[in-house]
């Protein structure tokens, strides 16, 4: 495809909090390099008070200096004390809006932000941002600003707050000025399992190659999880497991941003850009993605497409994305209110009368009178994959409850008396009351039973 033609329809800055966000950004813009270019973002920032991670990403990823900005006063960072890099943002919002503009991103339509939900830097920062970005950069025009979250590996329970926190702030009210136009979760231990389910050679592989062992069954990765002697580290472990997802993050990140950009040969239908996705989902959307779908099947060898074989095909692909390959477990009738699907490839065969199937085999997975956006990118070359890229908006997610879950019992762990309950400010940031009162309306909003006043 030629790469020098293209004009953005929406441009988009990208911003990369913590330990995670910068990776993820990281390991975005060398996949785009390795592919000729960034034509996709405008620009990009890698932002954390840590100053060790960010020398870290910087050498992982080569990212220039001028990409990076160390925010805060101490080089340790603020740990998993959200509520202090959320006041750091306010403090250095100059220097940071500084740079920003430096490299491009006061002229960006949308921005997204990668970040983890359950760290420090990344969980707090993400709000104070949102609105700091609002307020500097959205006086001239409309701003849109989305969350790329991802939610924690299993085991991590004191993230679960962190990560309750974070939720209820991008869902506030949006006069606040923090809440996300979108926020796209994805999820460790979800994306961690999928891909020993459906990928277990490329895992097994990267498994022996960082660790130096072989493992035969799935079953046995809990196991090492949980062991209480590992014959390597469990940072050195997380690593491993952070090689395995991310892949997957930024496979999803680059489905979303065909939708930033025209290329000659390349065609979107009907004429959506960036800031329809907000406009036409819920404020949390769980995506599920299947990539590289084997339409063969249905072409025989005249090259004659069997249209009807084409669309059972395609239900199936549905179903299969759905159940096995979000990339946050839902339940079983996840009843979404609002989807938005991306199905992109060759011209001859991704067209507008694939929507009806499509439509139909989402009925199952949909809130009664949820609207269902469809996109098409059509490309006029017959090289490209066939992918479907499908969001939904607030469906009813398993995960979410075992947050809640953990979230709860690490407020009932931590309380009972006034000397107890200092652990709240001294390792969040914030009090007992904040984290109990977005506990509580995560739950309403989740329709999980119970209210802890507690
Ligand atoms: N998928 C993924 N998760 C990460 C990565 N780095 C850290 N995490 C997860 O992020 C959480 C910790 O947050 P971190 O980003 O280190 O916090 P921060 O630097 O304070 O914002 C844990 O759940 C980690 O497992 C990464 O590169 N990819
Ligand atoms: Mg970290």
């Amino acid at each position: 495809m030629e790469k020098d033609t293209q004009i953005y329809t929406s441009s988009v800055f990208l911003m990369g909090l913590g330990e995670c966000g910068g990776n993820l950004v990281g390991e975005y813009i060398n996949k785009e390099k390795e592919e000729g270019g960034l034509e996709r973002v405008t620009g990009y920032l890698i932002l954390n008070t840590n100053r060790y991670d960010l020398v870290k990403v910087r050498e992982k990823y080569k990212v220039p200096p001028e990409n990076i900005l160390m925010f805060g006063d101490t080089p340790m960072g603020v740990g998993g004390r959200f509520m202090e890099a959320y006041n750091l943002v306010e403090v250095w919002w100059d220097a940071i809006a500084e740079q920003i503009r430096n490299l491009g991103g006061d002229a960006a339509s949308t921005f997204i932000i990668l970040t983890s939900t359950g760290g420090g830097t990344g969980c707090g920062a993400t709000p104070a941002l949102i609105r700091k970005i609002r307020e500097t950069f959205g006086s001239s025009g409309r701003v849109y600003v989305y969350v790329l979250g991802v939610l924690p590996f299993e085991d991590q329970t004191s993230e679960a707050l962190n990560t309750i926190w974070l939720l209820h702030r991008l869902l506030q009210e949006p006069e606040k000025g923090e809440s996300a136009d979108l926020a796209i979760l994805l999820s460790n231990r979800t994306m961690l399992r999928r891909r020993l389910q459906y990928e277990r050679t490329m895992v097994m592989d990267i498994l022996s190659s960082r660790l130096g062992i072989d493992i035969t069954d799935v079953n046995q990765l809990s196991t090492l999880v949980t062991a209480s002697e590992l014959p390597f580290s469990s940072k050195v472990l997380e690593q491993t497991f952070v090689d395995i997802v991310n892949p997957l993050i930024v496979q999803t990140l680059i489905k979303l941003l065909q939708l930033s950009t025209f290329t000659p040969g390349k065609n979107i239908f009907p004429v959506t850009d960036m800031a329809d996705i907000a406009n036409k989902l819920d404020t949390i959307s769980i995506p599920a993605i299947f990539t590289e779908i084997p339409y063969q099947a249905v072409v025989d060898e005249q090259g004659k497409i069997d249209m009807d074989g084409l669309a059972m095909f395609l239900q199936e692909v549905v179903n299969v994305a759905i159940k096995y390959y979000s990339l946050v477990d839902i339940q079983e009738d996840p009843k979404a209110s609002s989807v938005l699907y991306l199905l992109s490839g060759p011209k001859g065969i991704v067209d507008v009368h694939l929507d009806r199937p499509i439509k139909e085999a989402l009925n199952n997975y949909i809130a009664e009178g949820a609207a269902v956006t469809p996109t098409f990118i059509q490309y006029d070359s017959w090289e490209v994959p066939m992918d479907l890229l499908i969001l939904l908006g607030l469906p009813k997610l398993q995960e979410i409850r075992d947050l809640v879950d953990e979230a709860e019992k690490l407020i009932k762990l931590h309380s009972g008396s006034k000397i107890k309950e200092r652990w709240f400010l001294k390792s969040k940031g914030v009090s007992k009351e904040v984290l109990v009162e977005a506990l509580n309306e995560i739950k309403d909003l989740f329709d999980i039973g119970g209210n802890s006043s507690e």
